[in-house]
C-alpha cells in the first residue's frame, strides 16, 4: 500500500499527525480552526479587537496568575507604535512645561544609572474595560473584562525625577505626558494621546517611570522602552513611548483631556442621554472591581463543590473583602482573600463554593473598598462613552450530580 507510507510523516499547523500512517487512503484531515494572528510578543489566546490600531483583551481565565506575564497584558493603542529603537539607553525623556524654569532631558541610561530603582506590582486597567456590556451601547472599542492585568514593574519615580528637574511646587497642577506613538492619519504633527495626572498623584511613591515589567525590557507593544504607570487611576494615564513630561500649572490640556474622553457625567444622567462637555468630568480614582479567573465561565461539575478564584483592586490602600453568591446576589458568603504585595496591586481571593442540588448557577463575586464601598451587581452608571463599568463579575457552571 504504498499511499500509506508515503503519508507516514505528514504534519499539520506545526504538528506531527501522530497516526498518519494509518490514515485511510481517501480520508481528509478535519485540521484545525483558524487561530487569530499573534501579536509581537503576546500570548496567542488574546483577543484582538482591532489591529489598526492595535487592541487586545486577555480572556479571564489567561489572568489566573498573581502576576500577569507580559505575553498576557492587554495591549490599547489610540495610534501607531514606533519602530524598536536601535539603542533603547539613548531614548530621551524631556522635562518642562510652565513649572519648569530650566527644561531637562534624560537619557534611559541616566534615569537607570543616576536614580533609586523602584518595584511595584501595579493594576492597569483601561477606564473602558467592560464598556461591551453598556447599554444603550457606547461607542469605542468592545471591552468585554480583559482590559486589565497586574504586572510587576520596576522604573524611577516620577518625584524623584521631577525632583532632579527641579519645578515650581507652588504652581504646580497637573503633570501631563507625550508619547512616541504615530496617529493613524500619519501626520507627525497630530498628537495621538497626551493625558496626565494630578500633580497629588503624581508624587506618590508608586507613580513610576518604568522600563520594565516582571524584570524584562517592556514589551513594544506596552510601551517599550520607557512608560509611565499609575495603579489607581484609568490606565490612559500612564503614557507609553514616554518622550516628554510637562508640570503644568492648571489641568493638562493635551490631546483627550478634553470633551468627551475618559470623562463621565459629574452628576448620574439617565441611559441614553447626550451630555455636554461642560458637565463632563476627568476620570481621577478607579472604582473597586474583582474579576473570576477561575474556572472559566461554563463550567460543568460532576461533584457538587467547586474551587473559584480571582483578583480584586481599588484605588486605595487595599481591598477590605470579596464576597460571593450563587442565588444571584440574595445571599453572601465571604471569600478568602490575600493581601496585596503593595498599594494598587491586585490581591487573591478564593472560595469553597458548594451547591445544594443539581443545575444551572452562577457564581457572582462582589469586592468591597476600605471605605466600605462595594461593587454594584448590576450595570452602573451609564454615560455616553462606557467608562467605569464595575458590575460584579459572573460565571455560569452546570452541576450534574
Ligand atoms: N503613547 C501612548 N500611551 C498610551 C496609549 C496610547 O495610545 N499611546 N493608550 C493609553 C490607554 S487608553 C491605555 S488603556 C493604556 C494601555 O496600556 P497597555 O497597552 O500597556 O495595556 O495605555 C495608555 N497609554
Ligand atoms: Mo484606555
Amino acid at each position: 500500500m504504498p499511499h500509506l507510507s508515503r503519508r507516514r510523516f505528514i504534519t499539520l499547523a506545526g504538528l506531527p499527525v501522530v497516526y498518519a500512517a494509518r490514515l485511510p487512503a481517501g480520508v481528509e484531515l478535519l485540521g484545525l480552526p483558524p487561530t487569530d494572528p499573534t501579536l509581537p510578543g503576546k500570548h496567542p489566546d488574546l483577543t484582538i479587537l482591532n489591529d489598526r490600531p492595535v487592541n487586545a483583551e486577555t480572556p479571564a481565565h489567561l489572568l489566573d496568575q498573581p502576576i500577569t506575564a507580559a505575553d498576557r497584558l492587554f495591549v490599547r493603542n489610540n495610534g501607531l507604535a514606533p519602530a524598536t529603537p536601535a539603542n533603547p539607553d539613548e531614548w530621551t525623556l524631556a522635562i518642562g512645561g510652565e513649572c519648569v524654569a530650566d527644561p531637562k532631558t534624560f537619557t534611559l541610561r541616566e534615569l537607570k544609572q543616576n536614580f533609586t530603582p523602584h518595584t511595584y506590582q501595579l493594576t492597569l486597567e483601561c477606564g473602558g474595560n467592560g464598556r461591551k456590556e453598556f447599554s444603550p451601547p457606547a461607542h469605542g472599542n468592545q471591552w468585554g473584562t480583559g482590559a486589565v492585568g497586574c504586572p510587576e514593574w520596576t522604573g524611577v519615580r516620577l518625584r524623584d525625577v521631577l525632583d532632579a528637574a527641579g519645578y515650581d511646587r507652588d504652581r504646580a497642577v497637573y503633570v501631563g505626558y507625550y508619547g512616541r506613538d504615530t496617529h493613524l492619519s500619519g501626520d507627525p504633527d497630530k498628537v495621538v494621546i497626551s493625558r496626565g495626572v494630578p500633580i497629588a498623584k503624581a508624587l506618590e511613591d508608586e507613580s513610576l517611570i518604568a522600563w520594565a515589567m516582571n524584570g524584562e525590557p517592556l514589551p513594544l507593544l506596552n510601551g517599550f522602552p520607557l512608560r509611565l504607570v499609575f495603579g489607581g487611576y484609568p490606565a490612559s494615564c500612564s503614557g507609553k513611548w514616554l518622550s516628554e513630561l510637562v508640570v503644568r500649572d492648571q489641568v493638562h490640556d493635551g490631546e483627550k483631556m478634553g470633551g468627551q474622553s475618559y470623562r463621565v457625567p459629574c452628576e448620574p444622567v439617565a441611559p441614553g442621554s447626550e451630555v455636554e462637555d461642560a458637565d463632563m468630568c476627568i476620570i481621577e480614582e478607579m472604582p473597586v472591581k474583582s474579576l473570576i479567573t477561575s474556572p472559566m465561565t461554563g463550567a460543568v461539575l460532576s461533584r457538587p463543590t467547586l474551587a473559584v478564584a480571582g483578583h480584586a483592586w481599588c484605588s486605595s490602600t487595599a481591598v477590605a473583602r470579596v464576597d460571593y453568591s450563587i442565588d444571584f446576589g440574595s445571599t453572601w458568603s465571604p471569600c478568602s482573600l490575600t493581601r496585596p504585595a503593595n498599594r494598587f496591586a491586585w490581591q487573591q481571593f478564593s472560595a469553597e463554593v458548594r451547591f445544594p442540588k443539581p443545575g444551572y448557577y452562577e457564581v457572582w463575586a462582589r469586592a468591597t473598598d476600605e471605605q466600605g464601598v462595594a461593587q454594584p451587581m448590576v450595570l452602573p452608571n451609564w454615560n455616553p462613552r462606557g467608562y467605569l463599568n464595575n458590575a460584579c463579575h459572573r460565571i455560569a457552571v452546570k452541576v450534574l450530580s
